[in-house]
């Protein structure tokens, strides 16, 4: 009787996979093959290599029930109260949001100042999260910005005015992405809050035409303040760890600088989760932002030996995502800096590192799905400083 041997194919290009000679069509690391189970779709390595080149970082998903409050924020010409975590909140807009939110008026919360150094100055970072703003759309400038460092006894009167101010009468929305604080500030708010309405004082209803529930404070007898679910942190590292992982990577404490440097040939990890490399450009001096327990790590690239895949193989990190343990588990950003000053490249929901633009290609690493970003720098370089 004749045995029936199925050979596997490459899932993209379909050559027979073989794990003899590298130079040949179909080579397949044999480790991949090792691991894989009967059911797994498995590409060459040519094929994974192009497609793990990904250029188009993912967006914040906002649901349906979230648009339908905001159709309703715009529709009654709402004040906005955006808040967001100034740790890491640079690729969490979403343009579906921005075209609800274009033509309020917005007041921005930049909430955990506490992580940030206090060397940086105030008026730097509010014009900082303006631009942020900016570039996603929403014209603000460094005046509507707060800085607060939220906590169960911190006394927000002042917003509270400025909000009362500013509302003309209307409803008040508060929004942003999830974890950045907007229920601290409801119950901040609350503290100095006495109900001027003939409403219950706080109700958490079902939000009409939705299936969320939502927080609704009366704030005078036809308005109200709405406290919306915040947006989804898919796009952040969140999204690529369990809550325990993220809980335990999250800052607890202001974020300290760690200098590096990188040439080519050299690669720098933070933890198993990241890996940046120098493609083009002189030795270049960076900080790193990151939180205390995301370990930073520079490798010498020699030859073929990739020390952070093979880590993560090895198991040799102290942080691993489940959803980030091989080569084609990561999406590759090729980040060509044309600009000159202090420059950032951020990896959404886990850090930044700064530098002085001078011409280079930083290739990035990142879980796939999680957001980078580039952009002025939130601390300016040191050697600017000086200047
Ligand atoms: N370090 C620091 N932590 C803060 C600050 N404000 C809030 N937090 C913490 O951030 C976490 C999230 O705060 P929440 O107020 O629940 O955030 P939220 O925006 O309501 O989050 P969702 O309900 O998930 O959308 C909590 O663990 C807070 O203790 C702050 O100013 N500094
Ligand atoms: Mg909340």
């Amino acid at each position: 009787m004749s045995i029936l041997n199925v050979t596997r194919r490459c899932h993209d290009c379909g050559v027979p996979l073989q794990t003899d000679d590298p130079k040949l069509p179909g080579y397949i690391s044999p480790r991949y093959l090792e691991q894989s189970g009967e059911h797994f779709a498995l590409f060459c390595d040519a094929c994974f290599e192009k497609q793990r080149f990904n250029y188009a970082p993912n967006e914040p998903e906002v649901t349906k029930d979230q648009l339908t409050m905001l159709a309703d924020a715009q529709a009654s010409d709402a004040f906005i109260v955006y808040v967001v975590d100034l740790f890491s909140f640079e690729s969490s807009f979403s343009p579906e949001v921005n075209k609800y939110i274009e033509n309020l008026p917005v007041l921005v919360i930049a909430n955990k100042r506490d992580l940030l150094p206090k060397s940086v100055s105030d008026a730097k970072l509010r014009e900082y999260v303006a631009h942020r703003f900016r570039c996603a759309r929403l014209s603000l400038t460094a005046e509507d910005v707060l800085l607060t460092s939220l906590s169960s006894t911190v006394d927000v009167s002042d917003i509270a005015e400025v909000i009362a101010s500013k509302r003309k009468g209307h409803d008040v929305y508060v929004i942003g992405p999830s974890q950045s604080g907007k229920s601290q500030f409801v119950n901040a708010f609350l503290r100095g809050y006495t109900n001027p309405s003939a409403h219950n004082a706080v109700q958490s209803l079902t939000y009409p035409g939705t299936t969320i529930r939502v927080l609704q404070i009366p704030l005078d007898a036809s308005s109200f303040l709405y406290e919306m679910p915040g947006f989804a942190l898919n796009n952040s590292i969140c999204g690529v760890l369990t809550t325990q992982q993220w809980r335990a990577i999250y800052p607890q404490e202001t974020l300290k600088s760690v200098p590096q440097t990188i040439s080519k040939k050299e690669a720098i990890c933070f933890s198993g989760l990241v890996k940046i490399e120098l493609v083009e450009g002189e030795k270049t001096s960076i900080s790193c932002y990151f939180p205390k327990s995301v370990k930073v790590k520079k490798f010498r690239l020699i030859g073929k030996k990739d020390p952070f895949f093979d880590g993560l193989y090895k198991g040799s990190f102290k942080h691993i995502s489940d959803r980030a343990k091989e080569a084609h588990d990561f999406d590759v950003f090729d980040v060509v800096v044309t600009e000159e000053g202090g420059r950032d490249i951020g990896i959404e929901g886990l850090g930044w590192f700064s530098f002085v633009g001078n011409k280079q290609t930083f290739r990035i690493y990142a879980p796939k799905g999680v957001s980078i970003y580039t952009t002025r720098s939130k601390i300016p370089p040191k050697e600017l400083s000086k200047k």
